[in-house]
């Protein structure tokens, strides 16, 4: 485990082009379940599945359900960055990290000081009136009760990327085109299993390729490092 440390250190010392691309467990260290770890929230019961009620047709058809349970298990508002999103924000500062691409929506990487953050599902920060468009404040939906209605009487949506959507393009190309030109990426935390968000890999072209996560992915045998752990551990060795 050390010497891939000293690996990992070793590069990133070399690099001013250093990508990241994580996931849910890039949050679990600050609180925040993942889906699909045994703590996460695909083991939890609920009426339905959670990739069922986050879903396009859920949320049109039973709004106030969805809501019941995106309050209670996806607005994690008390949350801080851990030392993962600290040190991805320490390496942008210091000119070695290009963007972080994430399947997060908790706003946690901007929390700790990262700029160029491609929030590939959208962020729960971002609210909008799905007849007028007006913004509303992740306080405004998470302190209601029931549906969020705009004082035009629309529905409130959050700017989140539901099953059955599709991802916003602009965010898309973005994230392309640093990974293609990305010296090193660090993928981290995350399952590698929602796609399309996971097929962006394909498109790196280097020869750093390190994943950083707790468990094995369908990923690991392409990666040039893999360092199995809790990366927020992992990243404050780094
Ligand atoms: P996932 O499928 O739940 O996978 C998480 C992965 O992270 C698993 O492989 C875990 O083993 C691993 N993991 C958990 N904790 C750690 C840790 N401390 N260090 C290293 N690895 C760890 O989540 P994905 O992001 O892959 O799936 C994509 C979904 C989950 C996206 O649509 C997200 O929007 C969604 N999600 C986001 C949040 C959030 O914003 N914080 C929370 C829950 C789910």
């Amino acid at each position: 485990m050390q010497d891939k440390i000293a690996q990992l250190r070793d590069w990133i010392a070399q690099t001013d082009n250093l990508v990241f691309f994580g996931g849910a467990g890039v949050s679990t260290e600050s609180g925040i379940p993942d889906f699909r770890s045994v703590d996460g929230l695909y083991h939890q019961t609920y009426a339905y599945p959670p990739e069922t009620i986050l879903s396009h047709t859920f949320f049109m058809a039973q709004t106030e359900e969805f809501y019941r349970f995106y309050r209670d298990k996806m607005l994690c508002l008390s949350a801080k960055p851990n030392a993962a999103h600290r040190k991805l924000a320490e390496w942008e500062a210091r000119g070695k990290l290009r963007a972080v691409i994430t399947q997060n929506i908790d706003g946690l990487h901007q929390m700790a000081g990262s700029r160029e953050v491609l929030e590939l599902h959208g962020s729960v920060h971002r609210n909008y009136c799905m007849r007028c468009h007006k913004p509303y404040s992740v306080e405004e939906i998470a302190q209601g009760q029931g549906v969020p209605h705009c004082t035009c009487g629309g529905i409130i949506k959050p700017d989140v990327v539901l099953y059955e959507e599709s991802l916003d393009q602009h965010t898309l190309d973005r994230s392309l085109q640093a990974i293609q030109n990305a010296d090193v990426l660090i993928i981290g935390g995350t399952s590698l299993v929602v796609y399309p968000a996971a097929s962006l890999i394909h498109y790196y072209r280097g020869h750093k390729l390190v994943l950083v996560n707790k468990t094995e992915t369908p990923a690991d045998s392409k990666a040039d490092l893999v360092i199995h752990g809790a990366i927020g551990e992992i990243f404050s060795q780094l």
